[in-house]
């Protein structure tokens, strides 16, 4: 995948739902116009990959049968390659993973790290293409009993340890695995910000982290409250600290600012390495 290939900054991943239940946007971008033009104004915006995902993963939030996710993702992502888009796919399943990948998509964002379909890790392996491996304790309608830890940090990692050397064992090559803590995955609110705080311990893991922090619940929290398109601010400065951490990606619901930040801590990155040659 070409954006694996460092680009000497974080990467900025804009998401696109093509879903009615999503957390902070769902039903907005339900149809295939809808989706396409916010992934264009996505693009437009700076975004580095724009990832498409057709089952939401709420918390509380059903399943939706496999030809439903097909219908949904599958033509928002051929007009976004076609677009010159760098595509990625969030979903769980190994067929439709196979079948966007076929349509154009250069990267599988897994959720469940592999472990909801036992079939993705080699299918992923066998097209070639980039894998983001999620930690994941359960399906959404489960997820939030299933946030005890002994330590949240050393649990999540080894936990993603073991789907890091199952991903590599079944082929798919180590410049193209990404892992990912998660957030708001089976973890309680402070669990969030413990991973956050310790982000060194999962990037000990040896491969480049993405970190998915946009409006999520916690930032409510942290905010008496607010509602998930009220969070976009503490969602950037989160993105600052992220790449001032030197995580490979961030997961976007919006761009420019993200990429703003971005920018700017990689120029303040370059002057302490010396300044413009
Ligand atoms: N979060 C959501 C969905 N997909 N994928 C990755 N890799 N990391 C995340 O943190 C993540 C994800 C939930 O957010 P959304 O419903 O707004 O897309």
């Amino acid at each position: 995948m070409r954006q694996l290939q460092s680009a000497g900054r974080t990467l900025v991943m804009g998401i696109v739902n093509v879903t009615p239940d999503s957390f902070s946007d769902g039903g907005d971008f339900l149809s295939a116009e809808a989706a396409i033009a916010r992934g264009r104004q996505l693009l437009a915006e700076g975004a580095d990959l724009i990832d498409v995902g057709g089952e939401s993963t709420r918390p509380g939030a059903a399943r939706v049968p496999v030809q439903e996710e097909l219908r949904r993702v599958l033509p928002v992502i051929a007009e976004l390659v076609a677009a010159g888009a760098a595509v990625s796919i969030d979903t769980t399943r190994a067929e439709v993973a196979k079948a966007s990948v076929a349509a154009g998509a250069e990267l599988v964002n897994d959720v469940s790290g592999g472990l909801a379909d036992p079939a993705m890790l080699d299918v992923v392996a066998e097209l070639g293409v980039g894998y983001v491996a999620m930690h994941w304790r359960g399906h959404s309608d489960v997820m939030q009993q299933l946030t005890h830890y002994d330590d949240v940090v050393r649990d999540v990692a080894a936990e993603l340890a073991q789907r890091r050397d199952a991903a590599l064992a079944a082929g798919i090559a180590p410049d193209r695995l990404v892992l990912d803590p998660g957030l708001g995955f089976a973890k309680t609110p402070d669990a969030n910000w413990t991973l956050l705080a310790r982000l060194e311990e999962l990037a000990a893991l040896g491969q480049p982290l993405l970190i998915g922090a946009s409006r999520k619940r916690f930032l409510g929290e942290l905010l008496d409250g607010r509602e998930p398109r009220q969070r976009d601010d503490a969602s950037v400065a989160l993105t600052a600290l992220c790449a001032e951490r030197g995580v490979w990606g961030v997961r976007t619901h919006t761009v420019r600012a993200h990429a703003d930040a971005v920018a700017v801590v990689a120029r303040l990155a370059q002057e302490r390495r010396g300044g413009v040659q």
